[in-house]
């Protein structure tokens, strides 16, 4: 018997054990395989395979397990970390990690906030992130979270053990047909069944993820995991380098003497341009042109910025829209255009996005697909400086009124303490380099309004609105950035959902501070139950007292009545090395 070489890919074709891949028996000789027979890797001719001698068959360079080149082709992609849960259908996967000193595993304990985890790893680094879990309910727990990166275009991969394939079928433990699952979650999608292909397929589900920006998704079966491999005959994908696309100069002068004719241009920033503030001001300042956000992109300029007029939607300020509404142009740079934010489109638009199906709001202007980062410099070079020797002094006075009305809400020996002031706290003491990971609900809307951003990065559940986000965020940001105080903004609610994994930040050294908006209510639908008439029903909350659970986990905790003391707290939480616990005794009503 011999061993057959394809000179393509490097595929040893083996009499002796023949080749599933084309049920192919073993003790087939070479020359007795059909003449349509192809490489089960590359899909080479026969004609493509030589002669493989015993003596030139090297032992693998290295014994290494599937799972072990998986996770070492991970780790080449930049994957430094993994959240999940192990179990029986992962056992390979975590053998793997265990061993590679270059990536971390955080086993969390609900899968659900790995994977939330994971799409607030990349939302926040840019950096593709990973989760892995168990076949069946591992799988399918990481669902909601997955879905969550999905729907904000966060680059995530999910790695996840399955049964051992000769179990394939219905009616197996823990079985489920992974692939049909996550089919509508991910831009990628497969099971490795066949070792040789592992890494390649890895590789692809990277490529997919990191290109498409969403989830990919790999299945691998418990009993490929534990095979051997050697790695480097393993075939992998590339990925290119910079995503970023230049339209051509005739559309750049077009849309530059679409904003020289303007009068009153606008623009508006979204998370599509977090990078490019120097950029938005730049034109912000030759054009006179002031500045609104979409709530993601919150913080992209801080809020004292003399440009920036504030959020454009449903926690906007007045003056924002007013501005909009009255502008002759928009300039809009990466924006998703989301109800909430309720972009007018009736207007002429200068519109710039790297993902073309966002392209075209307007029928007026013209449309630019490319990056924000190539495209507002090029725009910034080809036009004309204006003049409004007003605009900044109306934008001052109007922010002054704004901020005046803030404060005026802010009242300090309100009894319970009302969100406005706590958000004036808030906006004084978070560090300006602070990481803010933010809830869903009233607690996220009066941070919208009222808190007053610095440099600080923020991450929050954009599309999905998913409770549960905040303390999963919170995770990862401080995993991120280590070096950087780290807050969780969350309401009763959405804590509630998550709070099993405050114990694993407290488990991995994870000192962060969580303030919870406690009103004993999910306020957020109180509230819409009032605005459509409906009787309030199904909102209240009965709480644990959540400072003494901190204290339970091992973390710290005080829960806070009084305006006065909230200052102080954070003072505490800040000093502390622990994961701390602000429980804030509030209320959901708005005003
Ligand atoms: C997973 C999930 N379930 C339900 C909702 C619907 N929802 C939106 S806000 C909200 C209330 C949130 O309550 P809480 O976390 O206490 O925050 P609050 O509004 O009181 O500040 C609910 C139930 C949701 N967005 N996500
Ligand atoms: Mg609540």
């Amino acid at each position: 018997m011999f061993k057959w070489k394809c000179t393509i890919c490097g595929y040893i074709y083996d009499e002796d054990s023949g080749e599933t891949a084309t049920e192919t028996i073993p003790k087939t000789p070479f020359d007795k395989l059909p003449k349509y027979w192809k490489c089960p890797v590359c899909g080479a001719e026969k004609s493509a395979f030589i002669k493989h001698v015993e003596s030139e068959i090297k032992a693998p360079a290295i014994e290494s397990t599937v799972s072990d080149a998986m996770i070492s082709e991970l780790v080449k992609w930049g994957v430094g970390v993994v959240f999940g849960i192990p179990g029986t259908s992962s056992l390979g996967l975590v053998e793997a990690i265990r061993k590679n000193k270059d990536i971390k595993y955080i086993v969390v304990r609900h899968e659900e906030n790995a994977a939330m985890a994971a799409s607030a790893y990349n939302k926040l680094t840019g950096k593709i992130a990973a989760c892995l879990t168990i076949a069946g309910p591992g799988a399918t727990n990481l669902a909601t979270g997955l879905y969550d990166a999905k729907e904000d275009h966060a680059s995530v991969i999910s790695i996840n053990g399955q049964v051992s394939a000769q179990y394939t079928g219905p009616g197996g433990i823990q079985e489920i047909d992974q692939d049909a699952f996550f089919r509508p979650i991910t831009v990628y999608n497969n099971t490795v069944y066949d070792k040789r292909l592992a890494v390649y397929l890895l590789s692809k589900a990277l490529k997919f993820s990191t290109i498409k920006k969403g989830v990919s998704q790999i299945s691998v079966p418990n009993n490929i995991q534990k095979e051997t491999i050697d790695p480097e005959i393993c075939r992998r994908d590339r990925c290119v380098k910079s995503l970023s696309v230049m339209p051509s100069m005739e559309r750049i002068s077009k849309a530059s003497e679409i904003i020289n004719e303007s009068k009153k241009p606008v623009i508006i920033a979204g998370w599509g341009a977090y990078e490019c503030a120097d950029d938005i001001l730049s034109l912000a300042k030759k054009i006179k042109a002031p500045v609104v956000i979409t709530f993601r992109a919150k913080g992209i300029i801080p809020d004292d910025n003399e440009w920036l007029l504030g959020i454009l939607g449903s926690v906007g300020t007045l003056h924002a829209r007013k501005y909009v509404d009255d502008s002759d142009l928009l300039i809009v740079a990466g924006v998703g255009f989301s109800r909430f934010t309720n972009v007018p489109t009736d207007k002429k638009m200068v519109q710039i996005d790297l993902n073309p199906l966002k392209l075209e709001k307007s029928s007026e202007g013209i449309s630019l697909f490319g990056s924000c980062d190539l495209v507002l410099p090029s725009l910034l070079e080809k036009t004309k400086e204006k003049k409004n020797k007003n605009i900044l002094k109306d934008i001052l006075l109007l922010k002054k009124n704004w901020l005046e009305q803030l404060e005026l809400e802010a009242d300090v020996n309100a009894v319970p303490i009302r969100p406005p002031y706590i958000m004036k706290i808030l906006s004084e003491e978070i560090p300006d380099d602070a990481v803010i990971s933010l809830d869903v609900g009233e607690n996220q809307w009066w941070f919208g309004r009222n808190f007053q951003m610095k440099k600080q990065k923020f991450t929050m559940s954009g599309y999905l609105g998913t409770m549960g986000f905040g303390l999963p965020g919170a995770i990862a940001a401080k995993i991120a950035y280590p070096d950087k105080k780290v807050f969780c903004i969350t309401g009763d609610g959405g804590f509630a959902m998550a709070m099993a994994d405050f114990v694993t930040a407290v488990k991995y050294n994870l000192p962060m501070v969580v303030v919870i908006l406690s009103n004993r209510q999910l306020g957020m639908i109180q509230v819409e139950q009032t605005i459509e008439n409906y009787e309030n029903f199904g909102t209240d909350l009965l709480n644990p007292d959540f400072s003494r659970y901190a204290r339970a986990c091992g973390g710290e905790g005080v829960r806070i009545e009084k305006g006065d003391d909230l200052k102080d707290a954070i003072h505490m939480a800040l000093l502390s090395d622990k994961p701390y616990i602000i429980d804030i005794n509030t209320d959901s009503r708005r005003f």
